[in-house]
């Protein structure tokens, strides 16, 4: 394909939104959304053309916006010559096919963009299998409207994913393959669980990044562990979940997991499709909550996050806030409300406090060990011995007292030993 075909097939979009117009202004978040929404449809690689804002309680149940809004709708299509309308709550399937049928022109909504960037960042088996989970869930109340979009192949927004599989309009078809996948999800899900209650039986303690999209947390895996996992300034850069090995300085076994962002207005059908991949993070035992301190969105963006966690059923001991990206971000003041227990500012790009955040993660992960001084009278040098086989130890001296040994104990270890500590 060459370079000006490419240019004549690109996605020119509109955004459509409705402004609610509520009580508290502060609870109306229409701009931001829609500010999302640019950014969701660059992701996906759309143009924007323009913006069609309507003021209104709600949306109307046949079109979504009122008659006039569709006639200016019209002429906006006709003057940016967009081929395509991205509307940023979700329709049903007659909406759908109304608005098509008034505009002559292809409608998706938000959460249609959601699963489709979802689609195109998939890699593992896992993430494959729930993403087209959620796209066809999505679709089955859908189908009437989006008859025309199954059908349509090619690399467009919204068409990837079912459409490829020439799913059609029928329904059973859908249900079987939905079935099929769920089955398939069991048994990877059935092996992510053995590896897990392996890594649980080795003692191994873990460490969850979570948070909003964009907030820095691939960047901060990769600072903490010296690794290479992709990020990059764009929504949902990551998707599948990521472990790696993390090294604490009293030598405990640790990992710490990356996973998807959230995002305000997700699929619910998305988050019951990736609900173990999140509910493995959502049980680590330290949940370390990513934020982008420099987003004018800060609250809430730490909202739409302690929402999602809730509804995850966290069950983390522990959420350490990180505030991110403090060598663009203002002093933090006052502290931002969230469920949290510490939080700790740092910066993923410039290194700065990362060494605090080391700290309080390592005392906030279990059976942390600490340094004891220990001396132990030649009568129970067998008792010293033993300790070889199971700790660390620092140093061994051959006193005239006895042995003198600094050693490396975490809480169950310095109980046994707490009698010979110097
Ligand atoms: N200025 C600044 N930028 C940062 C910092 N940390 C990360 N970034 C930038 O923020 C953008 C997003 O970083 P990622 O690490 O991909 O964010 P993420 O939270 O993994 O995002 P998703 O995977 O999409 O959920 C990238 O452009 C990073 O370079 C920081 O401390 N300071
Ligand atoms: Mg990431």
């Amino acid at each position: 394909m060459n370079e000006n075909h490419a240019e004549k097939l690109a996605e020119r979009a509109i955004l459509c939104g409705v402004h609610r117009d509520l009580p508290d202004p502060l609870e109306d978040t229409t701009d931001e959304t829609i500010a999302e929404l640019r950014e969701l449809a660059a992701t996906a690689g759309a143009e924007v053309a323009g913006i069609m804002i309507q003021n209104k309680d709600h949306p109307e149940t046949a079109a979504y916006f009122g008659e006039g809004k569709l006639e200016e709708l019209k002429a906006a299509i006709a003057d940016t010559e967009a081929n395509l309308l991205i509307f940023d709550d979700e329709l049903t399937g007659s909406q759908i096919r109304n608005i098509e049928d008034i505009t002559g022109v292809r409608v998706i909504d938000r959460s249609t963009l959601i699963l489709d960037i979802f689609a195109s960042r998939a890699r593992s088996k896992e993430g494959k299998i729930q993403v087209e989970l959620a796209q066809l869930r999505y679709s089955l109340p859908r189908l009437a409207g989006l008859g025309t979009q199954l059908s349509r192949l090619g690399g467009g927004i919204g068409t990837r994913g079912p459409g490829e599989t020439k799913l059609e309009s029928d329904r059973r078809h859908i249900h079987r393959r939905i079935e099929a996948l769920e089955n398939e999800l069991k048994e990877v899900e059935r092996h992510r669980g053995l590896l897990k209650s392996r890594r649980e039986k080795d003692g191994v303690v873990t460490a969850a990044l979570v948070g909003y999209t964009n907030a820095g947390k691939s960047t901060l895996m990769n600072r903490l562990t010296g690794s290479d996992i992709f990020a990059a300034d764009m929504l949902f850069a990551t998707l599948d979940p990521t472990v790696r090995a993390l090294e604490l300085s009293d030598g405990r076994n640790a990992v710490i997991v990356d996973t998807v962002g959230f995002i305000r207005k997700l699929p619910h059908h998305l988050i019951r499709a990736f609900r173990s991949t999140l509910e493995e993070a959502a049980e680590a035992d330290v949940l370390l909550h990513v934020i982008d301190a420099a987003d004018p969105e800060m609250q809430n963006h730490i909202n739409v996050a302690d929402a999602l966690l809730e509804e995850l059923g966290c069950k983390a001991g522990r959420i350490i806030a990180v505030f991110n990206k403090c060598d663009a971000a203002p002093p933090l003041s006052p502290r931002p409300r969230g469920n949290y227990t510490d939080f700790v500012s740092v910066s993923a790009a410039t290194g700065e406090g990362l060494d605090r955040l080391m700290d309080v993660l390592e005392d906030a992960l279990p059976g942390k060990k600490r340094e004891v001084s220990l001396l132990f009278p030649y009568a129970d040098s067998g008792e010293a011995a033993r300790l070889h086989d199971t700790e660390v130890i620092l140093s061994e001296d051959y006193t005239d007292a006895g042995i003198k040994m600094r050693i490396l104990a975490d809480a169950a270890v310095y109980a046994k030993v707490k009698k010979w500590e110097a």
